[in-house]
């Protein structure tokens, strides 16, 4: 069972940088599902794509898996012969945590944990890989290596599903999305010296990128379609396929 995220709400509390530790591990479920509308239905529909996507005798990679919940809805849904999935994640506290949740005598598929950078993971025999809510946190100059590197490792057929928060060129629409974002979180209990704090530890280290930048780079990366399938005020998934 989640704790409730109460990270923000102590006066003392100066927020450096957002750090993935053993702290957010402990209220990871409820912080996620309180600051991402759609978290939860992006996930549901990701058992259906998964369904769609993932090929007999291939891999599955879900790239900053943190406690696993995407692979979890996948290993539900796919029920083709012989597919591993791996879990990754850079964070030794959410791996942890995520080794611990997901039992590997469940009779679902096996899973393979790994603690690494997902810039440097090795990916191979791929026929579906999921970025869900993770590539807003890698190094922007990295991005475009990093999903050409899963392109290559990619099976024809295959895809790519990245869920992201983005940026509106228009600064009315990025305005807009943003305040009602913030009442979202507002909605479900979040203050707003909570909201603020949490932007501001996030604002170095989450960096959203443009529709078109996602696009355009998932073009140059060897994605031969992609396309926004699913929306929830400025949380976006794309579907790219190899
Ligand atoms: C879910 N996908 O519940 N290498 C490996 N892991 C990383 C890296 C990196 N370079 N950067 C960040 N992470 C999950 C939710 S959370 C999203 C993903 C959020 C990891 C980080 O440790 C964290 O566990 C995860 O990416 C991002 O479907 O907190 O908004």
């Amino acid at each position: 069972m989640s704790e409730k995220d109460n990270i923000y709400q102590q006066q003392a509390a100066q927020p450096g940088d957002f750090v993935f530790d053993d702290r957010v591990v402990r209220v990871f479920p409820d912080m996620i599902e309180r600051s991402v509308p759609a978290y939860g239905l992006g996930l549901r529909m990701l058992g259906l794509l998964a369904r769609r996507f993932v090929q007999p005798d291939s891999r599955v990679y879900d790239l900053g898996c943190s406690l696993g919940a995407a692979t979890q809805a996948m290993r539900q849904a796919v029920n083709q012969p012989g597919v591993r999935f791996v879990a990754v994640d850079n964070s030794p506290d959410m791996l942890a945590r995520c080794r611990q949740l997901l039992d590997p005598a469940d009779g679902l598929a096996p899973v393979e944990f790994v603690e690494q950078d997902i810039c440097t993971v090795p990916i191979a025999d791929a026929s579906l890989t999921v970025l869900n809510f993770t590539l807003q946190f890698v190094d922007p100059a990295q991005r475009l290596a990093l999903l050409r590197r899963v392109a290559e490792g990619t099976r024809p057929g295959g895809a790519l599903l990245v869920s992201e928060k983005i940026r509106f060129e228009d600064p009315f629409e990025q305005e807009l999305m943003t305040e009602v974002h913030h009442d979202f979180k507002r909605a479900r209990g979040y203050s707003d010296l909570e909201i603020a704090r949490k932007r501001s530890a996030l604002e170095r280290v989450l960096q959203p990128d443009t529709e078109t930048q996602h696009f355009e780079r998932l073009r140059e990366a060897g994605w031969s379609r992609s396309l926004r399938w699913l929306q929830a005020v400025n949380f976006v998934s794309y579907l790219a396929i190899r």
